[in-house]
């Protein structure tokens, strides 16, 4: 391979301090695609040092939000343009289904655009205090953003963190990863072209453990963002205690989604399989849980199956791929174990279970769609998140028996409900511990409402205001309007 792709730091394109390289995988046929420089805890530093330059010497701190916007209203518009290039990249990165990477692209520029005009619009707020003050809040930018995503949405976890990051002013240093930079290195060359001044935005490649833990950990760091595993999480939020970094945290998941028997019945099938099978199963907020009410069970698994068997698993690039590969060898590996588990607990498996060893698809990481009926709410497969296409589905009762299962849960990110009553999908929401819940629905997010997650499944919220907010400091202004000696001490 001739070309090692490059790290973006303080305006320049360069090679890790040591001159590590990392291979990157096409997961549909194992074949090297790129080979990208391997950072390391020094060029994390450096990145930083340029950030926190750039913040409070070379005058970010002062750019208006009419020109932070301008710059991101230009990153969408060259994304948009690129859409092609980069769903076509995504896919062979990622091996999601080339419409996925379409979508994902577009969310991002919508996601760009929504964050550019949110940039100039007010905030802020008054308040009604006595002595004679004027009091209001102003909400600033906190100073130097790091971030960490995973892989499963490379692009759009990108934008989900950048796009607010810069709205609010702040300056970045950013590690997409490992397993997954393309588009992120794609997207700071736009970055570049559209002339963010030196030391804004930072792009650093390398590992976890080292590039990430970094960037958690780092002194001059003020807010850490990450998207990843609960694990991860919780080792980053270790990390930041160093100097008491903000933190905002979007964790993993297993989430219910609850089909009630009076539920327009092909819509929640319909739903269960987008719930669980999109992106393979790669997704935070993935229903991997389907709850059905007894009367329905048998039906509605029949109907299920039935549908699941059509899936058609192939390559990301061909048109006709509905699902595609599991990111790596080991991320497939991992979810194998699981099936094996779900058998060994005894959950009864009436679809897939297996990799896909046909000649097309026998050197990537391809998995069947699977699913395990009969479980118990004791099980590995129902409690833990597989992060694959892999459904348990429960059983329930009743109304309460649904809830209780539903959050039996450490993790509390999403879920859904089907059902033709609404005063009954309203009273399951509002018992449901959740951050983000559809009512005969399952997965459309949206740039203007907050998404995160209830228990483990996180800290903090991304996109919409408060997704912006967790970008800012909140600074209270008293200005007195009476000036005149307090007079608390006597001459
Ligand atoms: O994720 P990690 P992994 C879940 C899913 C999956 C499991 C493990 O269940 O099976 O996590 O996946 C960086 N300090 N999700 O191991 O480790 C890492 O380099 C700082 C849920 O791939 O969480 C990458 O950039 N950073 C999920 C990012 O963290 C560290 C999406 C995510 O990787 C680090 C992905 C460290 N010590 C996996 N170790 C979701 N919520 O959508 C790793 N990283």
């Amino acid at each position: 391979m001739d070309t090692i792709f490059k790290m973006y730091i303080d305006g320049q394109w360069t090679l890790s301090i040591n001159g590590e390289t990392r291979n990157i995988i096409n997961p549909a046929d194992g074949k090297i695609i790129a080979t990208v420089t391997e950072g390391t805890a020094e060029d994390v530093r450096e990145a930083v040092k340029a950030a926190k330059r750039a913040f409070y010497e070379d005058g970010w701190m002062e750019t208006l939000a009419v020109e932070r916007a301008k710059l991101l209203f230009e990153v969408a518009d060259i994304l948009e343009k690129r859409k092609k290039e980069f769903s076509e990249l995504e896919t062979i990165d990622n091996g999601k289904p080339l419409r996925e990477s379409e979508f994902d692209v577009n969310d991002a520029v919508a996601c760009l655009r929504y964050y550019a005009g949110l940039a100039t619009k007010p905030h802020g707020m008054t308040y009604d205090v006595p002595d004679n003050t004027q009091a209001m809040v102003v909400r600033e930018a906190i100073g130097v953003c790091g971030m960490i995503v995973p892989w499963n949405y490379p692009l759009l976890m990108s934008i989900w963190k950048l796009a607010p990051a810069i709205a609010a002013g702040n300056t970045v240093v950013f590690k997409p990863s490992e397993i997954t930079p393309l588009t992120a290195i794609k997207l700071f060359e736009i970055f570049e072209e559209v002339g963010f001044p030196k030391g804004v935005v930072n792009l650093v490649l390398g590992s976890g453990p080292v590039v990430g833990h970094e960037i958690a950990a780092n002194m001059d760091v003020d807010k850490v963002a990450f998207t990843g595993g609960t694990a991860t999480g919780r080792s980053i939020m270790q990390s930041a205690t160093s100097n008491i970094k903000k933190i905002s945290l979007e964790l993993g998941g297993k989430s219910p989604n609850i089909v009630f028997a009076d539920a327009d019945f092909e819509t929640a099938v319909d739903y269960a399989l987008f719930a669980i099978f999109c992106n393979q199963g790669q997704v935070c907020s993935a229903g991997s849980r389907l709850l059905l009410e007894q009367s329905i069970y048998d039906k509605f698994i029949e109907r299920l199956v039935e549908r699941t068997k059509k899936i058609k698993v192939g390559k990301g690039l061909d048109p006709s791929t509905e699902m595609g590969p599991v990111i790596s060898e080991q991320h497939m590996n991992k979810i194998l174990n699981y099936i094996e588990i779900g058998k060994k607990e005894g959950a009864k498996l009436v679809c897939g279970g297996n990799r896909i060893f046909t000649e097309e698809l026998k050197d990537g990481y391809f998995i069947e769609p699977t699913i395990f009926i009969d479980t118990t709410p004791d099980m590995r497969i129902v409690q833990e998140e597989i992060f694959g296409p892999v459904l348990a589905i429960q059983k329930f009762k009743d109304e309460a028996d649904a809830i209780h299962l539903a959050n039996d849960s450490i993790y509390g990110l999403a879920g859904g409900v089907f059902t033709n009553n609404s005063a009954k999908a309203h009273r399951v929401i509002k018992k449901l511990r959740a951050g983000i819940t559809w009512i005969n629905a399952y997965h459309p997010t949206y740039n203007e409402a907050p998404w995160g997650g209830y228990k483990q499944s996180g800290i903090g919220r991304e996109l919409g205001t408060l997704g912006y907010e967790e970008y800012t400091e909140v600074k209270q202004i008293n200005i007195n309007l009476d000036i005149k000696p307090v007079e608390w001490f006597s001459e």
